[in-house]
């Protein structure tokens, strides 16, 4: 396919086109996403997370600035939970990246997770692959917190980045409530601000080494952390780096990218089973809808029988 040769001869234009039809999911798409298989796998993909407002897309930008001060390639993948109505932040994302928009080694593409019929993870994963196949080492992918979105960055990176912020009331409550034993590194955000040295050091205190396997440990990494004046970023990137070459050593990579393929293959099932629900939304799915409103089948029998019907050709 042409547009596939041109992406992966470096045309960035080839590149957008084809991200945009990965993203739609359309048949061009699906059959390049079939051709880059073969060619995927050494991407480093890794999950940017942290509350709404905590400074990771400007974090993002500055460790871009980093990674390109090395020979190294970068994509960014911005999951924004705003409305695709307004916009408005899917275009500060850019606005924030934009001086690295004629950089051929950056990409960067904002998706509104709203209205996608759960076709957002596979969406993302999709693009991650044709960023991972066209030669970029380093992919991010921004999301906000974890479980509100359908995107699950814990299990969809080899390495997950939470952010925190001083000021956001009770931290260690916050820290607390549901993101410890879920990063492999913290960055204590908005440094430039007072507070941030207690939370790094309630947060290196509380963070007990993360069990990988039954043989594999990792200590996480507390780094200090500004996207508006670079404080901490070359840290921030030294300590994914060792990370990664935890990751390899130990043999968790392929764990972690066996993890990623389950979550994948799971999430294109979710979309296939999505797709021929709203699609069969005529005859044999009203008339159990019927036989549920009449009493005469109960809602989980309907379902049943609708899932056996389907796998009858
Ligand atoms: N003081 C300070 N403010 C920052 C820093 N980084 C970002 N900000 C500010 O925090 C606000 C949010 O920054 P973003 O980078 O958009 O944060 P985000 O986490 O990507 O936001 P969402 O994607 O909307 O959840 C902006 O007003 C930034 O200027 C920082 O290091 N220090
Ligand atoms: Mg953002």
């Amino acid at each position: 396919m042409g547009l596939v040769q041109q992406a992966l001869d470096g045309n960035p234009r080839s590149l957008s086109r084809l991200a945009t039809l990965i993203e739609n999911d359309t048949p061009v798409g699906r059959r390049a996403l079939e051709l880059l298989h073969p060619r995927t796998g050494s991407a480093h993909v890794i999950g940017v997370t942290g509350p709404p407002g905590a400074g990771k897309s400007t974090l993002i930008a500055s460790l871009i600035r980093e990674i390109r001060s090395t020979t190294r390639r970068v994509g960014v993948i911005a999951i924004d939970p705003t409305s695709p109505i307004t916009g408005g932040a899917m275009l500060g994302d850019r606005i924030r990246m934009l001086d690295h928009w004629e950089d051929p080694g950056v990409f960067v593409r904002s998706m509104a997770s709203r209205g996608r019929h759960g076709g957002l993870a596979p969406a993302t994963a999709g693009l991650i692959h044709l960023l991972d196949a066209t030669g970029f080492d380093i992919v991010i992918v921004e999301t906000v917190g974890v479980g509100q979105e359908d995107v699950d960055v814990t299990s969809s990176a080899h390495t997950v980045v939470v952010l925190q912020v001083p000021g956001l009331g009770d931290d260690i409550q916050t820290i607390k409530a549901g993101l410890l034993e879920l990063a492999d590194i913290y960055a204590v955000n908005k440094a430039d601000r007072p507070g941030a040295e207690d939370i790094a050091r309630s947060l290196r205190a509380l963070v007990g080494p993360l069990r990988m396997s039954t043989t594999v440990l990792w200590q996480p990494i507390v780094v200090k952390t500004s996207g508006i004046d670079g404080i901490g970023v070359a840290e921030l990137l030294k300590a994914i780096d060792r990370h990664r070459a935890h990751l390899v050593e130990t043999g968790e990579w392929v764990r972690r990218a066996t993890a990623m393929a389950r979550t994948e293959v799971r999430s294109l099932i979710w979309r296939e089973l999505s797709r021929q629900l709203r699609e069969n939304g005529g005859t044999t799915f009203d008339r159990l809808i019927e036989s549920v409103v009449d009493r005469r089948m109960s809602p989980s029998d309907a379902a049943a029988d609708w899932l056996a019907q389907r796998s009858t050709p």
